[in-house]
Formats: C-alpha cells, sequence, structure tokens
C-alpha cells in the first residue's frame, strides 16, 4: 500500500522539491490551511430538519430529496455525527447552527421568544471539544413564513415577529460568541420572494430595508457577534422575484457597515461567485461565504472539487483575503449518508484551499506584470499537474486524518453500527 506513514513522508519530500523549483513552499502552505477554519453547515445531519417539531414542511422554496436512513432525529445524535465527520476531517473547524435546531425541552419556545437558553447544550458540546459556533435565523418552515413572505410582508405584525427573531438570533450569537471566546457569525437568509411577476418590486424592498434596520438596531460587541446578510437571484416559488436580491443586499451591507454572504447556488447557472470577491472586498470589510453547487438551480449538492470551487479558493488565497472571508458551506443532500456527505464536501473545500496555497502565485504574478501572458498561461496549465495529492495526503496524515479514502471504512462502519440502528 502507498499510505504508509514512510511512503507519504517520501514522496512529500518529492513533491516539496519540485513545488520549491516554482518558489512555492509547501512546508508553509500547510501551516497555513491548519489555520483555516471551515463553517460547516448542522443542516446537512439531517435534512435542514431542526428540532422543533412544528409539522411544518420546509418551504421556503428549500428543498432537500433523498431518503437514505439513518438521519439525525435528535439534537444528540446531530452532535455524534457531527462528531464522527470532524474525525475524518483534517483542520479544526466550526459549526454552523440554525435557529430551528433550538432544544426547547418539553415546552415550545416561539421563535420571537429564543435565548441562548435553548443553545446552551449547543454551546456546552461545542466549548467541551474545541469548536468555534456560527447562527442563522431561520425564517423559514413556519406557519408565519407559509406564503413565502417574512420581513418584507405587508403585514406589519408579521414583519414584527421575524423582527423580533431577528433580534433574538443575533443576542444567541452573541452571547455563543462570548462563551466561547471565538467570533459567531449570524446571517440572515430570508426566502421573501414572488412566483409570478409582481406588480410591485418597490414596496417590499422599501419594508425589508426598514425591517433590517430594527434588527441590527441594537449594537452589538463585534468580538462577540458580527451579522451577514445572505442575497438569491430565486428560489422555488419565487422565481420572478426575490426581494433581498444581490443588489439589494450588496447596498444594504455596504452602507450599513455588515458582511455580505455569497452563496454559490443564489446566482444565474453559470455566474460563478469567485469573480465577485475581489469587488466585494474593497467595500465590505469581511464577507462569508456559502460554499455550495447548483445543478441547474440553486439545487445545493455536496460540494466537489470543481473549477468553480478552485476558482473560489484561488480568490480568498491569491488575493490575500484570508482572514477577511468567513468560508462556510450550505448543501443538503439526503440521499446518501448524511456523514459522508459531510466528509466529502468539507475535504473538497480544504483540497481546494490548499491547491491555491500551492499555486506558484508569486511567479504567476510577475509574469502577469511584465505583460508574458504567454508564460502566464504556460505556467498556470502546467501547474495544475504538480503533485497536490501527495501534499494532500501529507497535510491528512500530519493533522492525525485519514488518508486517501480511507475514511470511508470509518463511516461505514459508524453506519453499520450507529446510523442503521436508527429506525
Ligand atoms: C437558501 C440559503 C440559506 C439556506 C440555509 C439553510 O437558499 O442558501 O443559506 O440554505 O439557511
Ligand atoms: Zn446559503
Amino acid at each position: 500500500m502507498g499510505t504508509s506513514t514512510r511512503s507519504i513522508e517520501q514522496s512529500y519530500k518529492l513533491a516539496r522539491e519540485r513545488y520549491a523549483a516554482l518558489g512555492v513552499d509547501t512546508d508553509k502552505a500547510i501551516r497555513t490551511l491548519a489555520r483555516i477554519p471551515v463553517s460547516i453547515h448542522c443542516w446537512q445531519g439531517d435534512d435542514v430538519g431542526g428540532f422543533e417539531n412544528a409539522g411544518q414542511e420546509l418551504g421556503g422554496g428549500l428543498a432537500v430529496t433523498g431518503n437514505y436512513p439513518g438521519k439525525a432525529r435528535t439534537p444528540d445524535e446531530l452532535r455524534a455525527d457531527f462528531e464522527q465527520a470532524i474525525s475524518l476531517i483534517p483542520g479544526r473547524h466550526r459549526f454552523n447552527l440554525h435557529a430551528c435546531y433550538a432544544e426547547t425541552g418539553r415546552k415550545k419556545v416561539e421563535r420571537d421568544e429564543l435565548s441562548a437558553a435553548q443553545f446552551r447544550h449547543w454551546i456546552a458540546w461545542a466549548k467541551a471539544i474545541g469548536l468555534g459556533l456560527d447562527f442563522n435565523q431561520t425564517c423559514f418552515a413556519h406557519p408565519k413564513a407559509a406564503d413565502g413572505m417574512t420581513l418584507s410582508h405587508r403585514n406589519k405584525g408579521i414583519r414584527q415577529f421575524w423582527i423580533e427573531h431577528g433580534i433574538r438570533c443575533r443576542e444567541i450569537g452573541a452571547a455563543i460568541g462570548k462563551a466561547l471566546g471565538n467570533t459567531c457569525l449570524t446571517n440572515l437568509w430570508i426566502p421573501d420572494g414572488m412566483k409570478d411577476t409582481p406588480a410591485d418590486r418597490q414596496g417590499p424592498r422599501e419594508r425589508l430595508a426598514e425591517s433590517l434596520d430594527a434588527v441590527f438596531q441594537k449594537k452589538i460587541n463585534p468580538k462577540f457577534n458580527v451579522d451577514s446578510v445572505e442575497p438569491k437571484l430565486f428560489g422555488i416559488g419565487s422565481e420572478s422575484y426575490v426581494v433581498g436580491s444581490h443588489e439589494f443586499y450588496l447596498g444594504y451591507a455596504v452602507s450599513r457597515k455588515i458582511l455580505l454572504t455569497l452563496d454559490a447556488g443564489h446566482y444565474h447557472p453559470t455566474e460563478g461567485i469567485a469573480d465577485k470577491i475581489s469587488s466585494v472586498m474593497l467595500y465590505l470589510p469581511e464577507i462569508a461565504l456559502h460554499v455550495s453547487r447548483g445543478v441547474r438551480w440553486d439545487s445545493d449538492h455536496v460540494v466537489t472539487l470543481t473549477d468553480e470551487l478552485a476558482a473560489i479558493a484561488q480568490e480568498i488565497v491569491w488575493g490575500g483575503h484570508l482572514g477577511r472571508v468567513r468560508i462556510g458551506l450550505d448543501y443538503f443532500d439526503a440521499s446518501i449518508n448524511r456523514v459522508a456527505a459531510w466528509v466529502i464536501g468539507t475535504r473538497n473545500m480544504i483540497k481546494a484551499l490548499l491547491l491555491a496555497l500551492l499555486s506558484p502565485i508569486a511567479r504567476l504574478k510577475a509574469l502577469e506584470a511584465e505583460g508574458d501572458f504567454t508564460s502566464r498561461l504556460a505556467l498556470m496549465e502546467d501547474a495544475k499537474v504538480l503533485p497536490f495529492g501527495t501534499v494532500w495526503d501529507y497535510y491528512c496524515a500530519k493533522q492525525g486524518a485519514p488518508v486517501g479514502d480511507s475514511w470511508l471504512a470509518e463511516v461505514k462502519r459508524y453506519e453499520q453500527t450507529v446510523l442503521s440502528q436508527r429506525h
């Protein structure tokens, strides 16, 4: 087998030389990579179900397909599944919670009544295993969002309900950040939109801006919580109009000095988010990403190592934006083992970052500055077949994570012993 520690190290030494000849320091790349957290979304673990038992369907234009057995049914199961997943992923990462994952015990706590109390188990767990937490308002799968409108609703009472939810979520985010000594990102996405051509595109946007101002009015120490807003182009049932469009939220985030979340599935099918990063970084102190993979629509497929993913990582790394981009994942596939889905998507995100860190970017930029575009293209293409996999294996081994596909046997074992017992 080619995965013994000795052969990994020997191969790595050769790869290191190969990269060094192009001015790339592989040891440094690995050190940098180990410090980049990926915020892994809780909702892959249970098909965006949450634990409210509201009996409400997902809605909001979100759709999870598949019925692979063994999904987490309780917070404890979700935590156990996630611990299994992160044991197979190199590096130290974060866990991204949604408000609907509140633990309310026997009683019902409405979304406009939530507080950190319903998240104390999550916080204690995160603290115990050294995990950073992020948070999200849940403005879907709820009777008050049943007509697809929330913060931009024409009914004032409904707007007020979601405003209160938004405020409480930010407070929960702050409590999380304070308790963990690690800034929480609270991300706001709402489904608001229309299936068919609206007669009034302006009114809902005016109401949304007003509602958002109410949500973000209270100053919260940015050491504990920072806020982000997430635009979208269309959804199921909101094909013709989405109130919180890209232009809407870009303007909002810039003018209010909050973060913008770029979700890779939220644009036209061939429109990537990679090229947006260098522009928005000029005007925003920080941004957040929902790395996803849309297939024909915002289908939220498991992230694979595509050109688009590589380009996203390049823009973050080559642009010098590490530290100002909060990388998160957003996908939900219920047709395969959910722990594997977490592992595959997250390992791919990390691979893409490593690829970007291992690019001969200094040389490429120098060639570009000299106007030698021929050599730039030649080097970019040759760089694609450098021994990246060898460095990746070495990184996994060094981090104590499984090398190659050996993680899969672990997931299969977990499926046999744990997941398959859930009926
Ligand atoms: C929906 C957004 C949003 C959700 C999660 C569950 O289109 O991408 O981020 O996927 O909040
Ligand atoms: Zn998203």
